[in-house]
């Protein structure tokens, strides 16, 4: 009898080891997530069409991933665009709009659905950005962005991380320039600049060194799983890059500016205002070629610049054998227009404001190195990743899952909006419908060669009457 209760203890004790193991080995399953946010970058590389650009780093993990070459963000700039990545869904139209949130979480005036990364944590998953991310690097507020008690994004990240190096605070770091430059009046700061030195003259060397930092950290952690998102600097604006990369771009012959015209009619074409605050020695690229010639240079030189910084993060991953288990995101907070429609900024509604690449890597995916032109938008993101890992998708997202075209790349899309302070838009695989606030239309047709040139709304009463409703539908 005796011997019979030792054995019966010993197989109790054996299963409870086997059940917590196993739970264990779920856990440490689940894989991790590397977001990766590139600001103000427009689909702008070799493995999205610009022949011209040098962007190996990128290109390389295109070859494992799937390319959405159709994806269009929710808002043309930078707050309001990763507020609906980050929440997943639309929001407030200004840069204001995390700080928005977040007071109404903090005066609980009303639930405030948990943001990805709050979800995420909520699941067992180590939360740590490092860079910009949210709309300012580091996400806190006050006069310097480094307030403590202002945060972003309240619950949302176990640690938020930015670096400031030379640059003295994360104020300093977004607009600096080499080696410690930090922007007072945009008007006594050069609107690009090349410096000859390693990538730690301009702020992305920091911010990439930090982030490197946390991912081996992460990785040694067996028991959960990792959401690191990594958010890079360049190429925003001022355009300041080692001078190695710019070199890349001394003999190369730029493509032509695609319809570089202001338009006539009403549209949300803007002065570009932010662009030509800063000192530009009096040129102005609408016309002046060669100076045009240099700021896409400059620009091009901030990807390249960028794109290094993706390879460095890329590699420690690697680094660490940590990549074989990890979704990695590489997403553009939104478009940049390079003079398309004499516009040298974001802040349209123009396709060059919204379009943005976005790259999905994730194990055991089966069309590596594919294509898809389906439509699609940023608030997908947030419930692409809980159905990537496996965990419930909040009811309150307002994206789709992009699964199904990730595993069968050639299925539908669906309609993208975005909206602006003044208008809102929505985009099929064929049209782009405006919405002015004050009723005015504007309609283009993506299949002529005129796109977004003519506006052909008044010749098409019925469209216009569809997608508007489409739009709202959407939006409420
Ligand atoms: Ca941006």
């Amino acid at each position: 009898m005796r011997v019979k209760q030792r054995l019966l203890f010993f197989y109790l004790i054996l299963s409870l080891f086997a059940i917590t193991n196993c739970q264990r080995v779920q856990v440490s399953k689940k894989p991790n997530v590397l977001l990766i946010c590139v600001d103000d970058l427009r689909p702008e590389l070799k493995s999205f069409g610009a022949e011209y650009i040098s962007s190996p780093n990128i290109d390389a993990f295109s070859e494992k991933s799937i390319k959405f070459q159709k994806h269009f963000v929710n808002a043309p700039s930078c707050g309001p665009s990763r507020y609906t990545l980050l929440t997943g869904q639309y929001g407030p139209t200004g840069n204001n709009a995390f700080f928005t949130r977040a007071n109404e979480i903090n005066q609980g005036t009303q639930k405030v659905n948990k943001s990805m990364p709050e979800w995420f944590k909520k699941h067992g998953y180590t939360t740590v950005s490092v860079g910009k991310v949210s709309h300012y690097p580091g996400g806190r507020g006050g006069n310097n962005w480094n307030d403590s008690t202002k945060i972003e994004i309240p619950n949302a990240w176990d640690k938020h991380l930015m670096p400031v190096a030379e640059w003295k605070h994360p104020r300093g770091m977004m607009h600096g320039l080499a080696n410690g430059q930090i922007r007072v009046k945009p008007s006594d700061m050069d609107v690009f600049e090349t410096v000859e030195g390693n990538d730690n003259i301009y702020p992305d060397g920091a911010i990439t060194d930090e982030a490197v930092k946390q991912i081996r950290m992460l990785a040694n952690n067996k028991e959960n799983p990792f959401f690191l998102a990594f958010g890079i600097i360049k190429p925003h604006l001022p355009f300041g890059a080692p001078k190695s990369y710019f070199d890349k771009y001394n003999d190369v012959e730029l493509p032509e500016i695609e319809h570089p015209q202001k338009p006539k009619g009403k549209t949300t074409w803007h002065g570009s205002v932010e662009f030509m605050k800063y000192n530009r020695w009096s040129k102005n690229p609408n016309t002046d070629t060669d100076f045009a010639n240099d700021v896409r240079r400059h620009y091009a030189a901030c990807v390249s610049y960028a794109d290094a910084q993706v390879g460095k993060i890329l590699a420690a991953l690697k680094s660490t054998g940590a990549d074989k288990n990890t979704i990695v995101v590489l997403w553009g907070d939104h478009g940049w227009h390079l003079g398309e429609h004499a516009i040298w900024g974001k802040h349209s509604l123009f396709e060059e404001s919204l379009h943005a690449p976005l790259i999905i890597h994730y194990p055991g995916m089966k069309h590596e190195g594919v294509n898809t032109d389906a439509i699609i938008e940023t608030v997908d993101i947030f419930p692409t990743l809980c159905d990537l890992v496996e965990i419930e998708i909040p009811e309150y997202t307002q994206g789709t899952s992009l699964k199904e075209l990730l595993v069968v790349p050639s299925a539908d899309g669906h309609n993208a909006i975005a909206y602006n302070n003044n208008a809102s838009t929505i985009r099929t695989s064929t049209h782009r419908m405006i919405l002015h606030k004050d009723g005015f239309v504007e309609l283009y047709d993506h299949t002529t060669i005129e796109k977004e040139t003519k506006n052909i709304a008044k010749e098409h009463p019925e469209l216009v009457k569809q997608l508007k409703n489409k739009l709202e539908g959407k939006l409420h």
